[in-house]
């Protein structure tokens, strides 16, 4: 068991208010969870496995959680193949232990980290967001994570990073839906870096109080609420700090069709369906798709002064 406490930790570990202006809350809450709570997590953590010392974020929409059967049989992650139920089915090809990300480009401490140390001595958080996919369905997820902007402050970006860029993980013999073409290998996401900061922004490491199951993203994806869910980068092994715009597999895949912002956006529909509702898994009627997928008051700020029609 690897279990750091706030004394082991090093002062490189701890988020600078500048980057992150949520830390007083997040200490609130790691205290009212008991001021002897252990950070981190068992280095043997495995799928299904419950995560020790969760706290409850403030962070949660007050609608039914989708069941959680659903929100691990019906996936979307191309490399364990196309279908809903394919990622479940091929899940144990992942090995998502051990688990290296490369920390790279324009940041005071680049290398190579291994899970445990990326998110140690964090909070982990349950945070209940929804989830809409840009295919017009939607969940409701209890997620269980860190705060992006407090991983990402630890390696000290340059004023230069004005992105992040994020990558899968590329092995074709884990991942075989790499030996096609559906897109270019490997699965390539990014963000602005205010977005990459946003409190709401979260890199996932659980679901439903537990370790992630391989088909989610194991053993750690992107979660950013008030976008479409490719945005979502599954088993993440490199986080980049650039300068510009980074390409993104489905906006090279069709550029047309999905962005480089793709905000939940329910005035702008994909070409070839509608982006004004969208079906809740296990609801039998469409509900309105809200802007912002309802994150609008705490995001919109982001993006004022631009066209979002063009900026989709
Ligand atoms: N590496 C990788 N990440 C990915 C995908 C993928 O195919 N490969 N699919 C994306 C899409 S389209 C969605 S909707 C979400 C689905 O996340 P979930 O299966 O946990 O609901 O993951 C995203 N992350
Ligand atoms: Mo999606």
């Amino acid at each position: 068991m690897l279990i750091r406490r706030p004394s082991d930790l090093r002062p490189s570990e701890i988020t600078s208010p500048e980057l992150f202006h949520g830390r007083r809350r997040f200490l609130q809450g790691a205290l009212a969870a008991g001021a002897a709570a252990a950070f981190g997590l068992p280095a043997v953590a495995s799928a299904g496995e419950k995560l020790p010392n969760v706290v409850k974020s403030p962070y949660r929409v007050d609608e039914p959680l989708t069941p959680y059967d659903a929100v691990t049989e019906y996936n979307n992650f191309y490399e364990l193949g196309t279908g809903k139920d394919d990622p479940q089915r091929n899940a144990a090809r992942l090995k998502p232990k051990p688990w290296t990300v490369e920390i790279a480009g324009a940041c005071e401490q680049p290398g190579r980290v291994g899970f445990d140390d990326l998110i140690a001595g964090l909070a982990l958080e349950e945070r209940v967001y929804r989830h809409r996919c840009v295919e017009a369905w939607s969940m409701v997820v209890p997620w269980v994570g860190v705060p992006l902007g407090q991983v990402l402050a630890k390696y000290k970006p340059l004023s230069s990073a004005k992105y992040v860029a994020f990558t899968t993980l590329m092995d074709p013999q884990q991942f075989p839906g790499q030996r096609l073409p559906v897109l270019e290998w490997p699965y390539r996401e990014g963000l602005r870096m205010d977005e990459a900061l946003h409190p709401l922004t979260i890199l996932a490491v659980g679901v439903y109080g537990e370790v992630l199951p391989n088909q989610n993203g194991a053993p750690l994806r992107l979660v950013v609420p008030w976008k479409y869910g490719f945005k979502g980068i599954k088993s993440i092994v490199k986080i980049e700090f650039v300068e510009h715009e980074p390409r993104t597999s489905w906006n090279l895949a069709a550029p047309d069709e999905y962005g480089f912002y793709a905000n939940v956006n329910p005035a702008v529909d994909h070409p070839r369906w509608s982006q004004k509702r969208e079906r809740r898994i296990g609801d039998w009627l469409k509900r309105d798709t809200l802007a912002f997928n309802g994150y609008g008051e705490q995001v919109a700020s982001l993006y004022s002064g631009m066209d979002l029609r063009k900026s989709f």
